[in-house]
């Protein structure tokens, strides 16, 4: 199939597409009992996600098991501090730790980060050849604020605590931390986009909790340089956003940072989504991950009321956030069901 042809990138490109073509945030993942094997393998987390031949194998296996219209490379959005030069790793049924850093005098220059990153960029080589020729490969980056919050903390956070405080106590080192990822992104993303991916998305997972001119500042501006940077690169490349938690300010966020597509957290209303952000770009989302969890009886009311609401303008189905480890995969395939019927 031509690309221009793919349904994603039509609908990236502002097409209403009938049905809507679907994937999954983390449809690689714990719930697949192929995944849990492959991952078992490979050993760490971090191996999977550096070894290219299984974390191509972890991206394909969703698309093989149920023909989603995308797939997402397998990486993490922690790549990236590592290759900056911090100190990762994954405790077991914890999740990320990080040696924290309070300003970048420790960190590497953002041109350095390939080394570290170069399987990376293999896996999307070899991802671009061995996906079926109507898929649609989508490559991603944490956006600044979402990856300062890990490598300030040293771990996931409820409350991102001690990044709002480093903004507080030393502006000057924040944004100087903000400014090395935006950088560093990038040169990242770029990398991705020359070796194969058709889409990039940049995840800010932690922009709910910005307020007020913080959001401006953190959330929208980097965003929106990492954006522009890329646009000049390579025009041709449509972004998809993520400001999870924005609410109504993701209608600033699409406005300012002229992303293709704005992806929308289960939190926010699909009618308000349609009325306010449709028109500026088109709308990702935003099914409650929940759903996928038992019995998947409420699933049918649940999807014909998005497309009801979504349908008649470029629209992506998608979660509105990852689907969790304890999901139903045969609710997965009732989905694509729903959806494509
Ligand atoms: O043991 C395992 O298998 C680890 C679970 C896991 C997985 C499957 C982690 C650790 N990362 C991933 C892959 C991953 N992470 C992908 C792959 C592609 C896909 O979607 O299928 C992507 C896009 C991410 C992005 C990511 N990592 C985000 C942004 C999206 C989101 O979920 O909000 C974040 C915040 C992370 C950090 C991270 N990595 C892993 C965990 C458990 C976390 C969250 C930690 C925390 O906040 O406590």
């Amino acid at each position: 199939m031509e690309a221009t042809d793919k349904k994603l990138l039509k609908v990236l490109r502002g097409e209403t597409v009938t049905p809507p073509p679907i994937w999954l945030m983390r449809q690689a993942g714990r719930y697949l009992p192929e995944y849990k094997e492959t991952r078992a393998h490979a050993g760490g987390f971090l191996d999977l996600c550096y070894r290219q031949d299984l974390a191509e194998e972890v991206t394909l296996q969703p698309i093989r098991r149920f023909g989603f219209d995308a797939a997402i490379l397998f990486a993490d959005i922690l790549l990236l501090p590592q290759a900056l030069g911090q100190k990762l790793w994954f405790e077991t049924g914890e999740g990320p730790r990080l040696e924290p850093v309070t300003d970048t005098n420790t960190l590497k220059g953002a041109d350095e980060v390939h080394e570290v990153l170069n399987p990376i960029y293999e896996t999307v080589k070899r991802l671009s050849g061995s996906l079926p020729s109507e898929t649609t490969l989508i490559g991603f980056a944490g956006a600044p604020w979402t990856v300062a919050t890990y490598m300030i903390a040293g771990r996931g956070t409820p409350d991102q605590k001690p990044a709002h405080d480093l903004l507080a106590s030393n502006p000057a080192a924040f944004h100087r931390i903000i400014d090395r990822i935006v950088e560093g992104t990038v040169e990242y993303l770029s990398k991705q986009i020359v070796a194969g991916a058709e889409v990039v998305k940049l995840f800010d997972s932690w922009a709910g909790s910005l307020k007020g001119a913080d959001f401006d500042k953190v959330c929208i501006e980097p965003n929106q340089r990492i954006v522009e940077a890329l646009r000049s690169r390579h025009p041709d490349t449509p972004i998809i956003g993520f400001p999870r938690g924005a609410g109504d300010r993701s209608v600033d966020f699409a406005k300012a940072t002229g992303i293709n597509c704005i992806a929308i957290d289960q939190s926010m209303n699909a009618e308000w989504a349609r009325d306010n952000l449709q028109s500026i770009c088109a709308v990702q989302g935003n099914l409650d991950p929940t759903l996928m969890v038992g019995t998947g009886d409420a699933l049918e009311k649940h999807v014909e009321k998005l497309i009801n609401t979504l349908g008649d303008g470029p629209y992506i189905f998608n979660l509105g956030h990852g689907i969790t480890p304890d999901a139903d995969p045969n609710n997965v395939s009732k989905l694509i069901e729903l959806v494509r019927k």
